[in-house]
Formats: C-alpha cells, sequence, structure tokens
C-alpha cells in the first residue's frame, strides 16, 4: 500500500492559492493525500524543475499546476517528466484569465497539458480529474468517485426549485 502523496497541487504565486485551494479542497473531500506547494517558472525556475523531475520517484501519480498572466508552469512541469499535467489558468487582473488560458492551452504537439477552465471551475475540476486517473487504476478511489458524483446529482434532484 503506497503511503505519501499521490497528487502534487502545484502553483506559481501565492495569489494563486484562492484558486488552487479549491483542488485540494476536492482532494481532501475524497481523501486524497496530496501536497500544495508554490512552485514558479520564472521566480524559481530551478525549483520547478527540481519538482518536476523528481515527482514521479516520489510516488505523485498526477500533477496539477495552476498558474496566471504568462502561466508557463503547467507545459514546462509537463516538459520535465512523463506524470499527468492537469493545467488550471488562473483568472488574471488584466486580462481575466484569457492570458492564462491560452498560455495553458496551446501546448506543442507532443507535450500535453489537459487544461481545465478558468479559475474555481477548472480548480475543482482538476481534483475531480486527479481523482478519476487514480480510479481508473485503483478500484478504492473509483469507488469514492462514483459516490461522490452520486451525491452530487442526488443534491441536484432534491433542489428542482430554483431559488428554494
Ligand atoms: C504567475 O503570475 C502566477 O501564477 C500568478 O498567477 C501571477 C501573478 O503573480 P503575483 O504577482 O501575484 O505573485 O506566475
Amino acid at each position: 500500500m503506497q503511503t505519501g502523496p499521490r497528487v502534487g497541487v502545484i502553483m506559481g504565486s501565492q495569489s494563486d492559492w484562492d484558486t488552487m485551494r479549491h483542488a485540494s479542497e476536492i482532494l481532501a473531500e475524497l481523501d486524497v493525500d496530496h501536497e500544495c506547494r508554490v512552485v514558479s517558472a520564472h521566480r524559481t525556475p530551478d525549483a520547478m524543475f527540481e519538482y518536476a523531475q523528481e515527482a514521479a520517484e516520489r510516488g505523485l501519480k498526477v500533477i496539477i499546476a495552476g498558474a496566471g498572466g504568462a502561466a508557463h508552469l503547467p507545459g514546462m512541469v509537463a516538459s520535465k517528466t512523463h506524470l499527468p499535467v492537469l493545467g488550471v489558468p488562473v483568472q488574471s487582473r488584466t486580462l481575466n484569465g484569457l492570458d492564462s488560458l491560452l498560455s495553458i492551452a496551446q501546448m506543442p504537439g507532443g507535450i500535453p497539458v489537459g487544461t481545465l477552465a478558468i479559475g474555481k471551475a477548472g480548480a475543482r475540476n482538476a481534483g475531480l480529474l486527479a481523482v478519476s486517473m487514480l480510479a481508473a487504476f485503483d478500484p478504492e478511489f473509483a469507488e469514492r468517485y462514483i459516490a461522490w458524483r452520486e451525491r452530487q446529482t442526488e443534491r441536484v434532484l432534491a433542489n428542482p426549485v430554483p431559488g428554494s
């Protein structure tokens, strides 16, 4: 049985935490051991390379990387690891996150980054997608993920009247 974090949640700045905490919260809700770190492609490039290079041997299975503006972190991390990297575009102040989205999505062929939606929804979905990736190889995660989805469906069905 593996111990230690399976998912690494990294972000380019402390200022990204308000978005990226939603990925962490989903992972915690689904009882997935994970770690959260600030690792910047531009301000701490050596630390970023080290993180990406050591991730697999430390037992991580998926990396969620959030960044805003010239959001190079997910792509650069993906270039240094074979692990799946899920990119979350953080909503920037100047261009509302369109800059982040395009920086993350427009990867050259050969180095994939799974790009999620801008902001909170993207961070939540990155957490869920990471769990569904783990679930493909571990029935315990599959059970938890399916149960989480069922609870969500039940909540929506139980409240069909808008504004109630
Ligand atoms: C990016 O620059 C970070 O991911 C962050 O979204 C953005 C702004 O960073 P701060 O100036 O708020 O630290 O690298």
